[in-house]
């Protein structure tokens, strides 16, 4: 039984997990426990449920069976529940962008007067993408490019229309392998179509369709999402916070916003702000309304309004157990079951409000774009009215929070790095041009209680900026290096390499870069296809000294972004995981060194982070060779 302290890095995680076991609370490290020895056929991927003849297993080692009733053998089987994680994944992402594409269009037909177009340049620049003439009232604009967006998802024929934004030599590789995304929706029903019993039995073909899925959520679905957003909320600019437990305050009514979309948690900022609520949290005791977030939908009010982050994946339990909570609101992805069960340890309310994720006999106060902030107030008014029921003895908010900087955009790496008035990306490129810095790294994703919380994330990432990687990073894998003082500029002077800390000294940006939510991984593919534009890096994006990590992941979301940066060319490491050791060695080998030849990026299963740098280090200096670039400046 792993101690407490070899459960999670962070001081404040510790602490609320002392109060947990005293209180006989349990967390997802308590189930995990009670859930060894985990299926071994699962963790292989040789499990097969696709057909009432099974379940089956394949023994890929001893003297079991080889082959599933159906005879599917363990490469078909382990390519199949692997594609059927990337539909799933594809499908969470898209489904999130549908849902922003549709609230633009009730703007524009003034069925919602909540939200308005805040980001008028980037409405143009998205419009013109899309061939619309944009000489007309923004509205208009708008809402010709939502009926645009919508059809991206239902398209039977034809691309993606952010496909164009990729390097022409991307593009070409796309075509001539037959991966270039059409529909949205057609991908993903495609893709779970060929898994089904009977039909794609060739692991690589498997493979093929499930890229072209992934790609239509990384440049489609959640490229929407991140645009979209931007659009109504408002592109995000550098802007401080704070982050962990610490961030909570014993006299104020806390109300926790988690999950992913944030459309609604967008009006939960105003309606924590609102003179009557504020009144009536006063008239009750309290100091104030104070709002903190969990996961993504953190990471998105973060990025525009500086709203605090309460932690990240594996702390959404801890964050009810400090006793300091009056409502958490959750709408999609990523919200454990078990909270229902945490929160009835506590006064905390736990407020549903997506008709696609309920919880049995858990209030729920249904989202409508229509009546947003009508919503918003009625769920932080529950909060409000809820802390009289707090029990003070009960209450323990670790101290630990920590400044960080977040909200760096694609628009807004032009702007730091190139001048406040001579937008370019010219400055990073020379930067890795000259060798000031060996290259780019977006490490990305979740928490997983397998792994020491946060210490994969953190370790990384200290190990690529000590050796002149700048780092990009979105999700928990942000949250997490945030907690540990890698998100503020004073970090390069500690941790980074001398060509970084030159580069951070002169612009005044932190080493680590936060781009946002785990969709806004699409900010890297389209900040990617800059850098091969301005030119000097190759023609393509695998050409570039980069590499990705997510090295603490458990969402099938994220199997989904690993498939489409590796379709796009990019070299990807993952943590250990069952993923890393899949039950047939010929579907490994084709991911981890097959694809390399045939998209450009490939795969890369490691369970040591020094080791993940190293190896993301020596592909980033295999590439600078590649280009006959100079030797890295400051080598250590
Ligand atoms: O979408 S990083 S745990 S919160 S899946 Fe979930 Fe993973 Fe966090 Fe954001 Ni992304």
């Amino acid at each position: 039984m792993p101690n407490i302290e070899q459960k999670s890095i962070d001081l404040a995680t510790q602490e609320v997990l002392k109060k947990a076991k005293e209180e006989n609370i349990q967390t997802a490290w308590d189930r995990l426990e009670l859930q060894q020895p985990q299926c071994g056929f699962g963790q292989l991927g040789l499990c097969c449920t696709v057909c009432n003849m099974g379940p089956c297993r394949i023994d890929p080692f001893g003297e079991g069976a080889k082959e599933g009733v159906c005879g599917a053998n363990a490469d078909t089987i382990a390519a199949r529940n692997l594609a059927r994680k990337i539909a799933v994944g594809a499908s969470a992402h898209s489904d999130h962008g549908r849902d922003v594409a549709h609230t633009l269009s009730l703007i524009c037909e003034g069925h919602t007067h909540d939200y308005g177009i805040l980001d008028v340049e980037k409405l143009k620049v998205l419009a013109q993408e899309f061939g619309i003439d944009i000489n007309k009232p923004k509205e208009q604009i708008a809402k010709e490019l939502s009926k645009r967006l919508l059809e991206e998802f239902g398209k039977q024929e034809g691309e993606l229309t952010f496909l164009k934004r990729s390097p022409k030599k991307r593009q070409q590789i796309w075509k001539k392998l037959g991966i270039t995304p059409r529909g949205i929706d057609r991908e993903v029903v495609e893709l779970l179509h060929t898994t089904t019993m009977g039909v794609d039995n060739d692991y690589k073909n498997l493979i093929t369709t499930g890229m072209r899925c992934a790609l239509s959520d990384g440049w489609g679905g959640s490229m929407i999402a991140t645009d979209v957003q931007d659009i109504i909320l408002g592109s995000p600019q550098p802007i401080r916070g704070k982050v962990n437990l610490g961030v909570l305050k014993e006299n104020y009514v806390n109300i926790v916003v988690h999950g992913h979309e944030p459309v609604l948690s967008e009006m939960a900022v105003k309606a924590s702000l609102d003179p009557e609520l504020l009144k009536l949290a006063k008239s009750l005791g309290a100091e104030g309304i104070n709002l903190a977030g969990i996961c993504c939908t953190a990471n998105e009010v973060l990025m525009r309004h500086g709203i605090p982050v309460a932690g990240n994946f594996l702390q959404q339990e801890l964050v009810i157990i400090t006793g300091a909570v009056e409502v958490m609101m959750v709408d999609v992805q990523c919200i454990m079951p078990a909270l229902q069960e945490v929160a009835s340890c506590f006064h905390t309310k736990l407020v549903t409000t997506s008709p696609k994720a309920r919880f049995p006999g858990v209030i729920h106060v249904e989202f409508e774009s229509k009546k947003a902030y009508e919503v918003a107030k009625q769920i932080i008014r529950l909060g409000v009215e809820n802390f009289a029921n707090r029990k003070k003895d009960r209450v323990n908010i670790p101290k630990q929070e920590m400044d960080l900087v977040a909200g760096f955009t694609k628009e807004v790496v032009f702007q730091i790095l190139g001048g406040r008035y001579r937008a370019t990306y010219k400055p990073l490129n020379e930067a890795i041009i000259s060798g000031r810095l060996r290259g780019l790294a977006g490490v990305v994703g979740c928490n997983n209680p397998k792994q020491t919380h946060d210490y994969f994330h953190t370790t990384l990432v200290k190990e690529l900026i000590k050796n002149d990687v700048l780092v990009l990073q979105t999700g928990c894998s942000a949250i997490a290096c945030a907690k540990q003082g890698l998100l503020i500029p004073e970090a390069a002077k500690i941790y980074a390499g001398g060509g970084l800390q030159e580069i951070c000294e002169a612009v005044g940006i932190p080493p680590v870069l936060h781009l946002g939510s785990c969709v806004d991984n699409s900010r890297i593919l389209t900040a990617a296809s800059y850098i091969i534009e301005e030119g000097g890096l190759g023609e393509d994006l695998s050409d570039i000294p980069a590499a990705g990590c997510a090295p603490e992941w458990m969402s099938e979301k994220a199997i989904t972004i690993g498939f489409y940066f590796v379709a796009s060319g990019v070299y990807t490491v993952f943590g250990a995981s069952p993923f890393a050791t899949l039950g047939s060695q010929n579907l490994t080998d084709y991911l981890t060194s097959g694809l390399e030849g045939i998209v450009g990026g490939r795969f890369e299963f490691c369970d040591d982070p020094i080791q993940m740098a190293k190896l993301m280090i020596e592909h980033i200096d295999k590439k600078r060779k590649a280009l006959n670039l100079k030797p890295v400046m400051y080598e250590k």
